[in-house]
């Protein structure tokens, strides 16, 4: 049995996914909690058809003691939902941390000092038009690693990987997570700020911002012992603006929506390192500042 932490996009994609493998799985939903959902698909393939998600809720208070515990959530709301869920949690129960950006990981092995923990980042897209209805917009691939092992990570893998395959296992997950936060890091203030698609960024006038922010980023990778250049974090990145091209970022749409952003876990993560290793990251502060100050306007 899973345990699926809210009923954002991801978590009815998850709930989707065991629906169809007949997998036992119960959401803790943390807003309403609808008993139909409609889930629509932009690229339709036989296992990939409009259908009806019946989930299965448990209750916010029942105790959690699945074989995991996914929390598929913005990056700012892991540890205040660990340490809301942790009096009812099982500490054999391995959690998966399921976000984009950036979490203070000494944070959430303190505050769960037995449970094997899994980091996780999905290039599945999916958005939530409204209470009941989800669109997956984009089949992706999914990096995971361990953050503390657990008694049989195969097993626990095995079981993760059905739900947003394929799943890519990596021994040293600080790479991968460190290579997505450079690509966040330029696209997702960037296309915010703008109000553009991804793909507007292969256009000249972002050249040196990109260029200025992936050098602070390998710069601090390099001095984590990440090693990598900046002209690899900038390949990295423009591929995933080709590749995206017609999309529009997670942050372009929670400003657009006015919802928070994960700025703070992405931009705001950056400049911290800095901080903590005296590298300066002024093209990372800038991007900060001005998502920051566009926040403001609709608090
Ligand atoms: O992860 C993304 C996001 O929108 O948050 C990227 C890779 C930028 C794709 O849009």
């Amino acid at each position: 049995m899973l345990t699926i932490l809210g009923n954002g996009a991801i978590g009815n994609l998850l709930a989707l996914q065991c629906q169809h493998l007949q997998i036992d799985y119960r959401i803790i939903a943390r807003s309403e909690s609808p008993t139909e959902i409609h889930c629509q698909f932009s690229q339709q393939s036989p296992q990939h058809q409009a259908t009806v998600l019946q989930p299965v809720y448990q209750q916010v208070t029942d105790s959690i003691d699945s074989d995991l515990f996914i929390l598929p959530l913005k990056a700012y709301q892991i540890i205040p939902a660990i340490q809301q869920y942790k009096p009812q949690l099982n500490p054999k129960v391995p959690l998966v941390l399921l976000h984009n950006g950036m979490v203070d990981h000494q944070h959430v092995l303190q505050l769960v000092p037995d449970n094997p923990i899994i980091i996780a980042t999905t290039s599945y897209g999916a958005f939530k038009h409204q209470a009941d209805g989800v669109n997956i917009t984009g089949i992706g691939a999914t990096q995971g690693g361990w953050l503390r092992n657990s008694e049989d990570n195969l097993y626990f893998q095995g079981l993760f990987e059905r739900l947003l395959p394929p799943c890519n296992w990596h021994e040293d997950i600080l790479q991968v997570l460190w290579r997505k936060l450079a690509v966040n890091s330029v696209i997702n203030p960037l296309t915010a700020i703008h109000n553009i698609p991804n793909g507007k960024l292969a256009e000249p006038q972002y050249r040196s911002t990109i260029m200025a922010v992936s050098a602070e980023i390998a710069t601090l990778m390099n001095r984590l012992d990440l090693p990598v250049t900046q002209n690899e974090l900038v390949s990295n990145c423009m591929a995933i603006v080709e590749k995206t091209a017609a999309n529009y970022s997670s942050m372009h749409q929670d400003v657009q929506h006015k919802r928070q952003t994960e700025i703070e876990n992405i931009s705001g993560y950056v400049v911290s390192q800095g901080e903590k290793l005296s590298v300066s990251t002024p093209a990372n502060s800038s991007l900060l500042e001005q998502i920051r100050k566009i926040e403001t306007y609709y608090k």
